[in-house]
């Protein structure tokens, strides 16, 4: 076996498009025999006819090394060998599949026939019957060869043998599990002699005539003619080949996914294909479907399943596809290699825009300067190329896919243009993308990953102005490319902040085609853990020695696809009605940000809530409001705010679907706004009990250290200063803007204030009140904050807490937070809040979180992250209940809003476990109450924390009542 050329695949029948066709196929898939062997000089020769009876068996679709042999590995950019191209490693696991097998009586009922790989990872070789039939390279990629002479009717002996690692593999760097082995089907075809080989559907749309243009190419065997017939267009038995103009067809979008269901008949063989009619361009810097500018509300969809990897489930994929769908997500990025080809399927039915991606990435190359690079040397450009042929072949037919992407991250050369040219001419109808041609010389729009705010303004703005007089040929060129971002908001740990920042920015510039966010589900390994529990395993946990950590484990939805809060707000940031309430509640502006529909299907309905209740509401009549237009609706008397709230009225106006979708019953939310009017609560009076040194009523104190220890018989300490997180994976990483800086997580351990020491300045007891001073400070260094607590008693259970903190001038890092930290005992059971929910959120990580009395169970407490971290706050609380084991602390300001988490993790333990299955259980509730919060940033790819979001030392100021409610209460 040859694993170490610059060559494509061998031995296989050109590409062609996927058909679903009346022609017989034979699934190979099953159980398969299976041996492997450590390196390829140490595999048998023998393997192809030796007795496989004592061999081990696999699952075919599978990879080898997710069913016991072997392990997973994960790397990023970085080679897991070292990068000598072609060359892989010695150490390089070889997999030997057996499988006897009986072809149909209908698969040889025909002499033509085919076999078909969907997806063998890295390098295949392919015999049957004692006969080669061929190599394949392209792990994501449809490999056919003809087997017409050698299937034989009786027992056929089919034996492949895979390389995990291979030439390959240099161009199949992307950031995922390596995961060996025949991971898509295995099929065998009966091909009709006369029957339909390929087809290649052209139907553009002519927007200005409401017209279909359809022309639709078809190879037939033996040169014979096919006939086309669209019964619902009244087209019937017609040539195909012929162009036809078609009046009055309904055109395909991603939000009105319209197809037609035609068949293609030879006298052997009948096709039937699903024609979505539209036409991409680009004109005047825009990205126009159908002659109307789109926005893409996209994601990076990898295909990854956490006990199966990248093996396909057709329900899997259905159901991730809708729960897309119900968060406004109308885009996908096949990141970074095609996806299983039904895949396309659901796309075209469902309604998405997708980038199709090639299978490839040269990563790895960047650890050594691009030295050696496939993408520029002319040895590779076949294989370069016959991976391009076999994306576009596979997937033409596909109305959902809007442009072709040659790959990703391969930097630059002219096998990367070559590959170009060739979809260019071979399929005019779609644009070119590659985001590494950074020129956009051969390109159709300019893309780029993780660009600042401040870029994408830029980049938005350039076009506005005219072009500078010594402006290059390539920059003229480049002006009149619209701008999408296929990669931005990287979606890993707490976050990503920023989003609506983006998104503003996105809709105020007519170049700007939206993004996709970076990634829809995290890639993290099932195991079983010693009780039988499930648990998430990243790279290093495999005994990797080449690894990167736990980057795999990024994602808008969890790997068991459950949502995590950043797909909550992406949702509310690319909703597709935006709802502006006035601030005198007289109007509402409906804005509808389709960009086909209108909002025929859409009803509005208001709620105004004092105080939790309910007091009024209602539903708006909306005239009638054309995509990309907003109307303005009065709003009644009784929605306005009259009484003075004690916690807070809030009208909350919310755009929903009143027809059912297939990924939503009717009444789905497809916009929300809010208008907020903040309570004011009655000031407690002082009860007449006489304030000691050691309690305040029913609280009562440490007199060493000032600190509360019981609140009416509820265990309780604190509260101690707090300006550190729990370092999230973003506080981790640089940010592409702060590159002159540590990290947060580094500036703060640099600072000490994971480690910030308490001393009590003063203790005085009179004048109602007990009062404590307080100074807490980093080690090392000089810098505190000095905290001046004034406890009064104000009922049996309850205790009025003034708080004043105030940062000396020594400090030069910023805070994480500014916050009230309180330990409980027991752990936490939950919490009720009248604050922003229900979601997590952080100054920069809120658009989803409307302000609401909401009920919290222990585990929407914080999020489960896979490697611990801060997560959980909820911003502008008023009101909280925190139920625990031992009793329930309610906490009320009787002023300003506070931000609340509530944990049954120390921020200790959460910053030195790994994994969440390692967490200690400590028993008890944390809770902080937050002054002020930093933002979340998206630094493990792309922009810090935005300046406005930071936070540098500061004076905060708080009054609240902390009350103690029986447990059952
Ligand atoms: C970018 C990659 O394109 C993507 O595959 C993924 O690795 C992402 O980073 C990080 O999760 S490339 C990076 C160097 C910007």
């Amino acid at each position: 076996m040859e694993i170490a050329t610059t060559r494509p695949g061998s031995g296989t029948i050109p590409p062609r498009a996927r058909l679903h066709s009346d022609a017989p196929q034979q699934s190979l898939d099953g159980a398969w025999r299976f041996r492997v062997s450590p390196s390829l000089r140490t595999a048998p020769d023998e393997w192809r006819d030796e007795d496989a009876a004592d061999w081990g068996t696999i699952e075919v679709p599978g990879h080898w090394n997710l069913q016991g042999y072997g392990s997973p590995a994960y790397s990023n950019v970085q080679m897991p060998f070292p990068v000598d191209p072609p060359h892989p490693p010695d150490a390089n696991r070889i997999g030997d599949y057996r499988l006897d097998f009986h072809a149909s009586p209908e698969v040889l009922a025909h002499g033509r026939r085919l076999l078909r790989f969907d997806g063998i990872e890295s390098a295949a070789e392919v015999w049957l019957n004692d006969t080669l039939l061929g190599t394949t390279r392209g792990s994501r990629l449809t490999h056919e060869f003809d087997v017409s002479g050698i299937l034989a009717d009786g027992v056929n002996r089919l034996a492949v043998r895979v390389a995990q690692f291979s030439d390959a593999t240099y161009l199949e760097n992307q950031d995922m599990w390596w995961l060996p082995g025949i991971f898509r089907s295995v099929t065998l075809l009966g091909r009709p002699d006369g029957g339909i080989d390929d087809l290649f559907v052209h139907a553009d749309y002519d927007a200005t005539a409401s017209e279909g243009i359809l022309d639709i190419t078809a190879v037939v065997d033996q040169g014979g003619s096919a006939r086309l017939t669209i019964a619902e267009l009244g087209i019937d038995d017609v040539p195909a080949g012929e162009t036809l103009r078609i009046p009055g067809v309904e055109p395909w979008s991603a939000e009105r996914p319209r197809l037609y269901g035609a068949t293609v008949r030879t006298g052997s063989e009948a096709v039937t294909v699903r024609i979505g009619f539209r036409r991409v361009e680009v004109r005047d810097a825009r990205l126009l479907v159908n002659g109307a500018p789109i926005m893409l509300r996209g994601v990076n969809r990898h295909e990854h399943r956490p006990r199966h990897g990248r093996v396909f489930d057709a329900t899997v994929a259905r159901d991730e596809l809708l729960l897309m769908k119900r968060h406004h997500i109308n885009a996908v990025r096949t990141s970074h290699y095609p996806p299983h080809p039904d895949v396309l399927d659901l796309f075209d039915e469902l309604g998405f825009w997708v980038i199709d991606e090639c299978d490839l990435e040269t990563h790895g190359f960047e650890h050594v300067g691009w030295r050696g690079n496939p993408s520029a040397d002319p040895a590779w450009r076949d294989a370069f190329l016959d991976r391009m042929r076999r994306t576009v072949h596979r997937d033409k037919n596909h109305a959902s896919v809007i442009m072709w992407s040659l790959g990703n991250e391969s930097h630059s050369g002219s096998n990367l243009e070559a590959m170009a040219r060739w979809a260019k001419l071979t399929d005019p109808s779609r644009l070119i993308h590659y985001e590494g041609d950074h020129a956009s010389r051969y390109v159709d729009v300019y893309s780029r990953m993780y660009a600042p705010h401040d870029e994408v303004r830029e980049i938005g703005e350039e076009t506005l102005r005219p072009a500078p007089h010594d402006a290059t040929p390539a920059e003229m060129h480049r002006r009149t490319l619209p701008f999408l971002q296929c990669e931005f908001g990287h979606a890993m740990g707490t976050g990503p902040g920023a989003l609506q920042e983006y998104w503003d920015l996105f809709e105020a510039y007519p170049r700007h085609a939206g993004g996709f966010v970076w990634e829809w589900v995290e890639q993290g390994i099932a195991v079983d853990g010693p009780s039988g529990e499930t648990r998430i395993l990243y790279g290093g946990d495999f005994g990797e020695d080449v690894h990167d950590g736990n980057f795999v484990i990024d994602g808008l939805v969890d790997a068991h696809r459950n949502p995590r809060p950043g797909l909550l707000h992406y949702a509310a940031v690319i909703a597709p009605v935006a709802v502006n309430v006035d601030a005198d509640r007289s109007a509402v502006h409906v804005a509808n940000r389709y960009d086909f529909l209108g909002l025929a299907h859409v009803a509005v309905h208001w709620r105004r809530v004092v105080d939790g209740e309910v007091t009024a509401s209602g539903t708006l009549d909306l005239p009638p409001c054309p995509p990309r237009s907003t109307v303005s609706v009065d709003l009644p008397e009784e929605s306005r705010t009259d009484a003075a709230p004690r916690v807070a009225d809030v009208l909350t106006v919310e755009a929903v679907t009143t027809v059912a979708a297939p990924w939503a019953d009717a009444g789905h939310v497809v916009g929300s706004g809010q208008h907020v009017t903040e309570g004011h609560p009655a000031q407690p009076a002082a009860s007449a009990a006489e304030p000691r040194e050691d309690s305040v009523g029913a609280a009562r104190f440490d007199v060493a250290t000032g600190g509360l220890q019981a609140l009416a018989g509820l265990a309780i300490a604190g509260p101690t200063v707090g300006v550190w997180r729990a370092p999230t994976d973003n506080d981790r990483d640089l940010g592409n803007d702060e590159l002159d800086l540590p990290s947060y997580a580094d500036r703060w351990r640099a600072a000490g204030i994971d480690r910030m020491v308490t001393r009590l300045v003063d203790l005085s007891a009179g004048d109602g009140g007990l009062v404590v001073r307080t100074r807490t400070g980093t080690p090392i260094l000089a810098s505190a904050i000095d905290a001046r607590l004034r406890w009064t008693a104000i009922a049996d259970d309850a205790v009025r807490l003034d708080v004043e903190l105030e940062p000396n001038d020594a400090w030069t890092t910023e805070w994480a937070r500014l916050g009230l930290d309180f330990v409980l005992d027991g752990e936490p059971l939950g919490a009720d809040i009248a604050g922003y929910g229900p979601m997590p959120s952080y100054p920069d990580l809120r658009s989803a979180a409307r302000f609401g009395w909401w009920h919290l169970d222990a585990d929407d407490l914080t999020v489960d992250n896979v490697r611990p971290q801060e997560s959980g706050s909820r911003v502008g609380v008023r009101d909280a209940r925190i139920r625990t084991r031992s009793g329930a602390l309610h906490v009320s300001t009787l002023d300003r809003s506070f931000a609340l988490t509530v944990s049954r993790h120390s921020r200790q333990a959460l910053a030195a476990t790994a994994h969440n299955w390692e967490l200690p259980a400590e028993g008890r509730t944390f809770v902080s109450i937050d002054l002020a919060q930093s933002g979340v940033g998206t630094a493990t790819c792309g922009p810090g924390v935005l300046p406005r979001y930071r936070l540098p030392a500061r004076s905060a100021a708080i009054s609240l009542v902390l009350r103690h409610e029986p447990a059952s209460a």
